[in-house]
């Protein structure tokens, strides 16, 4: 078998990324993070966003037919959509939930993601790296 196709799915606002609010979220385009995990990833790689709750659900029922892991970034969604958390958990390989900022120290509406408990592995705070961080580990994950 060859190298596990990788999905990363990127959510709400995540298209503004490096052109408002750098002092929370950088510097870093979501172009150019997705340029540094094309860098980092060993087989095919799917890099998607949307502002659009359903087809977020749908890239995700998509992904449990041709990818061995998901790295997902609900942003917004992270705090409210069961549904969101619904279809991961009918996802059968590794999930890694990912953050550009340390949602843990944050303001009482970001703390809280109600999408871990849908998730492998969870990285916050690391900025636009935390995204080649986890596409190096998420082959350790996938069986
Ligand atoms: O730190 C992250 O990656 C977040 O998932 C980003 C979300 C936020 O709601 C989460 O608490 C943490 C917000 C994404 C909004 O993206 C923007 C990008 C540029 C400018 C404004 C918003």
């Amino acid at each position: 078998m060859g190298v596990p196709a990788i999905h990363i799915l990127n959510g709400p606002n995540l298209d503004l990324l490096g052109q408002r609010e750098p002092h929370i979220y950088g510097h870093t385009t979501l172009a150019e993070i997705e340029s540094m995990c094309r860098d980092a990833a060993r087989g095919d790689l799917v890099f998607a966003q949307t502002n659009t709750e359903s087809e977020m659900i749908d890239m995700i029922h998509a992904a449990r037919e041709s990818a061995g892991g998901i790295i997902i970034n609900p942003a917004g969604w992270s705090f409210r959509s069961i549904a969101i958390f619904d279809a991961l958990r009918t996802f059968e390989g590794p999930i890694i939930e990912l953050h550009l900022s340390n949602i843990h120290a944050r303001d009482p509406a970001h703390r809280h993601s109600l999408i871990s408990p849908a998730a492998t592995a969870v990285i916050a705070g690391l900025g636009a790296a935390g995204y080649p961080v986890a596409v190096q580990a998420i082959y350790g994950l996938i069986r």
